[in-house]
């Protein structure tokens, strides 16, 4: 498993794109978490905090445009939280997608516990940049490349309402570029965070107070190009914005 988290690692480290590893090994999703765990290991000992945990392929959307069909999640780290402007150089091929983020306050040990735990949530992007040529993978190979995480950044945290239906737009130099609900999100993004939190019971993993929470995009990812800026906002959740270079 450390071979082939390595072999992502690089990939991350060097920005050059690796052929999937399901065209080299047998590897089912169970091995491909190990594989994910592995990597996460590896930032960790250079120095990376774990700072929550991210959903994908909880829309429709995203199924389809990637070709798989089903729930997963990776892990997030302080490196990969964006302030205002990202340095896309070193990256892949990133794209970008909407998400709705939650931040929780206390420790969920189990799926009851989560939604209780929310401190706030927020309109949130996340970046992804598969390190496979040409974002080709199966589903045990994402999931072993973190579900492609890269980088993330959110809005102003409000009180947790009802999130069920909540529009959303994300605009890339003035243009929109996707649009579509909350309800693209498992019916309601609250149902993703209780799988997270699901999915983490299952792992051992316990979630923080303080950690963020990615339920998954809304719509298909777009490509982000240097120099570009980006918003996206969300019907009483405000906006966030980015500048990539
Ligand atoms: C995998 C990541 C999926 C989401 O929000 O559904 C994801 C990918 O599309 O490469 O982050
Ligand atoms: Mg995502």
């Amino acid at each position: 498993m450390n071979r082939l988290a390595e072999i992502l690692d690089e990939a991350t480290l060097s920005g050059r794109a690796v052929p999937k590893l399901t065209d080299m090994v047998p590897l089912d999703v169970p091995a491909a978490y190990e594989v994910q765990r592995a990597g996460i290991e590896r930032r960790r000992s250079r120095g990376e905090r774990l700072i929550g945990v991210k959903m994908g392929f909880t829309s429709r959307a995203k199924m389809a445009q990637m070709g798989v069909d089903d729930v997963i999640w990776g892990l997030l780290t302080d490196t990969m939280l964006v302030e205002s402007h990202l340095d896309t150089g070193g990256l892949i091929h990133p794209r970008i997608e909407p998400e709705i983020a939650f931040l929780l306050d206390r420790p969920v040990r189990t799926p009851s516990d989560a939604v209780a735990a929310v401190g706030g949530v927020a309109v949130g992007y996340e970046v992804i940049d598969s390190r496979y040529r040409d974002f080709d993978f199966t589903l045990a190979d994402v999931i072993a490349d973190n579900a492609s995480a890269c980088g993330f950044g959110h809005g102003p945290w409000r009180p947790l309402g009802d999130v069920g239906n909540v529009g959303l737009l994300m605009e890339i130099d003035g243009r929109p570029v996707a649009s579509g609900s909350s309800a693209a999100i498992l019916g309601d993004p609250l149902r993703s965070l209780t799988a997270a939190a699901r999915l983490a019971q299952a792992a051992g993993i316990e979630l923080q107070p303080g950690w963020v929470v990615l339920a998954g995009a809304a719509t298909a990812a777009v490509p982000l190009p240097c120099g570009a800026h980006v918003r996206v906002s969300a019907a009483g959740l405000g906006h966030v914005e980015v500048t990539t270079r």
